[in-house]
């Protein structure tokens, strides 16, 4: 059967091939002497040697493991680069990233990131002397003009989290590119491997929390990064193993078993990502919707250029104030009032006491994350029934006597 038509929403049609590279690059049952079809958990810390450094590339489970290496291979086959490497949680792989820098460097940070990045760049990398700015790189002037001599990193997330503004990632690799020696980030966890390929639009690393769509299971917490050049590799690796932020062997598992079904449940969350923001759009509680496979979405035209697909991260803002955000919230029964993103299962949260609460007010108000935005990650669920959800608890923060907002 061909791939199912994407006219959905005019975007563009897949790669070729991701489901079968998904399913079998790195996976080859020969690489075990048990011929396993499924690639074993390797609990072993340390690896025999013939003769004190003849060893068969695995020396310590830190510095490698057959199980990470199984799921490395495929990540950067899906990513289309020529390498990837995992670490122990997003932030971990941020953290290592960031690692490439010295005292003195400048980052320059997309201004609405996870509020635990914003945190990190803020509050821990600036302790050891790195300079931070947070500008808005959906406007290529702002970058632009940002940039300094000691410019060295830029960060991008897109969509961003929780305004869901795209960034064109060619855009500023192009801008990038004039100022010499800047390595330019993508966390492309949003989007995941399969609607957005950060690196060959000019990215230089693609990171993502995995906790989130790669692995799409709630049930694991993790970074990857995926580069082509050689030079970033080996620095990267050099980094992940003197660092140490590694991820467990059994995460590694999960995480590779998750990545089998990506590009079907990704498939699914943009059905019914979209499903559920045309009822919200259409819905009189409903102040604003923010969703890039929407028309109404300021840069889908952008979004179809740039992505295959868009997953199931919906912002809406409901009409009135923080009690009818809380109230909409307590009411709902399918969708988990809970932070976190991309798994089967739906979510919703308030990102202004939630993930972004680390956010400065000033900040959060200028963004746009105020008390009546909500984050939906929605799941894998039978759409009908999460519009019914959200529509039954629409309705109970706005009661009919109180309805006037
Ligand atoms: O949680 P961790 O695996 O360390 O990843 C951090 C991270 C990085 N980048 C993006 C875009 C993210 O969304 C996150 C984590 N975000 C949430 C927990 C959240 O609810 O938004």
């Amino acid at each position: 059967m061909q791939k199912k038509d994407t006219s959905l929403s005019g975007f563009l049609p897949s790669f070729q091939h991701f489901a079968t590279q998904a399913i079998h690059v790195g996976q080859e049952p020969e690489q075990w002497t048990s011929q396993a079809v499924v690639p074993p958990i390797s609990l072993s810390t340390t690896f025999k040697q013939g003769a004190p450094d003849k060893h068969s590339g695995f020396v310590y489970s830190r510095s490698g493991n057959p199980t990470r290496n199984c799921l490395e291979k495929a990540v950067a086959a899906l990513d289309g680069a020529k390498y990837s490497l995992a670490f122990s949680s997003g932030l971990a792989a941020t953290m290592t990233i960031t690692h490439l820098l010295k005292a003195g460097d400048q980052i320059i940070c997309m201004d609405d990131v996870y509020g635990g990045t914003n945190r990190y760049f803020r509050q821990v990398a600036s302790k050891f002397g790195l300079k931070v700015s947070f500008v808005d790189c959906s406007k290529i002037k702002l970058l632009e003009a940002a940039i300094t001599p000691e410019t060295k990193l830029v960060w991008i997330e897109t969509p961003t989290n929780p305004v869901l503004k795209m960034i064109d990632i060619e855009a500023c690799a192009h801008t990038v590119r004039k100022h010499g020696d800047i390595i330019l980030v993508v966390d492309n966890t949003f989007m995941s491997a399969y609607f957005q390929r950060p690196l060959s639009l000019g990215a230089d690393i693609c990171m993502y929390s995995a906790t989130k769509y790669m692995n799409g299971h709630s049930d694991v917490v993790m970074g990857l990064v995926s580069v082509n050049s050689e030079d970033l590799h080996n620095k990267l690796r050099f980094l992940q193993n003197s660092i140490g932020a590694v991820p467990s062997p059994l995460d590694c598992y999960l995480c590779n078993r998750g990545l089998k079904t990506l590009q079907v449940r990704m498939d699914k969350h943009f059905e019914n990502g979209m499903a559920v923001a045309k009822f919200l759009e259409s819905n009189p509680w409903v102040a604003k919707v923010i969703y890039p496979g929407l028309p109404s979405h300021p840069q889908h035209e952008l979004a179809k250029r740039q992505c295959t697909g868009c997953p199931g991260m919906i912002t809406f803002y409901i009409k009135g104030t923080l009690q009818h955000a809380e109230t909409f919230l307590k009411n709902l029964k399918i969708f988990t009032l809970a932070e976190s993103l991309g798994g089967y299962e739906s979510l919703a949260e308030l990102p202004a006491i939630m993930t972004h609460a680390s956010v400065p007010k000033d900040d959060r108000d200028a963004l746009g994350i105020s008390d009546t935005l909500i984050r939906l990650s929605v799941g894998l669920e039978d759409a009908k029934d999460l519009v019914e959800d959200l529509d039954q608890a629409l309705k109970a923060a706005h009661p009919p006597s109180t309805s006037d907002n």
